[in-house]
């Protein structure tokens, strides 16, 4: 069985090479990303057994989603290809604050997932099962996804990690409340990330330790206050807080997923404590936040 499952959306990135404004290029990189596949890359780097699930378009950049994602030591095996729908595309538009991103990815072939996925005995198996906030807001059968593998546990076996990763451009196009449905995930998984400013927007909590208040009763908590640090809440009610090494920002797209990898490596998947999971987070995102790519170059 694989260390972890990561189930999610990737897209084919269209990106300035020189991170300059989009508006002012000639020509574009093409590269992958999604969130939860940028953590299973993270984790395959760091030597875990990790697949990725999903769906991709029969097309070229679907090709090329599975072929990126392979040759950095993720298992894509269990990936449908969707003969209808395309692989989604993003935009990156670089820019000294930060990077937005333009989304074109409605009625991709992600956004069919479905509960069905829940049954895939590759992810019932996993120790470790990484999902984020992205994907409920794709479509209902997406949001229902991982209604039954959160709330529900369909997949009884292996943690729940959770990132909220709120994506407020997603759910501009959804009737339901962003608040409400990220907060209910958040609440019924082992381990969640969220950053400060992010949980501040979503529930007005801006203190860690409210937020921690506020999630209970997931098992672990981290709260990411980006170039502060970030604070983690164990079981055993331990708060731990290590400071962000400063870092040479080139583009911030990635970082958290690279931090989400780094704690789940050292902290869970190795045993080492909370400690040395901030650590690796804060390595691994650094490392991220040096690069344009959303995972830094890699691969075997
Ligand atoms: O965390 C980085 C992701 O935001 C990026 O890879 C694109 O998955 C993505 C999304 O939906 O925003």
């Amino acid at each position: 069985p694989h260390d972890v499952v990561c189930v999610g959306e990737t897209m084919a990135v269209l990106s300035p090479p020189d991170a300059q404004p989009l508006a002012r290029q000639r020509t574009l990189a093409l590269s992958v990303g999604g969130a939860e596949s940028n953590v299973a890359c993270s984790l395959a780097a760091l030597g875990h057994r990790v697949a990725w699930l999903s769906r991709v378009g029969a097309d070229p950049l679907g090709h090329r989603v599975l072929d990126d994602l392979s040759a950095r030591g993720v298992d894509v095996s269990a990936v449908e290809t969707d003969p209808e729908r395309p692989t989604g595309v993003y935009f990156k538009d670089p820019a000294p604050d930060r990077t937005r991103t333009y989304y074109y990815r409605r009625d991709s072939a992600a956004t069919a997932m479905g509960p069905a996925l829940a049954r895939l005995p590759l992810l019932r198996a996993a120790r470790l099962l990484h999902l984020s906030g992205i994907t409920p807001a794709l479509s209902d059968s997406c949001a229902d996804l991982m209604d039954v593998l959160i709330t529900r546990r369909a997949a009884p076996h292996p943690l729940i990690s959770f990132d909220v990763n709120h994506r407020p451009a997603l759910w501009r196009h959804r009737s339901a409340d962003a608040a409400r449905v990220l907060l209910a995930l958040a609440r019924a998984a082992d381990i969640v990330f969220v950053g400060r400013d992010e949980a501040e927007t979503l529930w007005g909590a801006g203190k860690a330790a409210e937020i921690r208040d506020l999630l209970r009763p997931a098992r672990v908590v981290v709260v990411k206050d980006a170039e502060h640090g970030a604070t983690a809440y164990t079981e055993d009610n331990e708060e731990t807080f290590v400071a962000a090494p400063p870092s040479r920002i080139v583009e911030r797209v990635g970082a958290g997923d690279a931090f989400a990898a780094g704690y789940l490596s050292a902290a869970v998947l190795e045993g080492l404590g909370a400690e040395a999971g901030l650590h690796r987070g804060h390595e691994l995102a650094a490392a991220a936040l040096a690069t344009v790519g959303d995972v830094p170059p890699g691969g075997p």
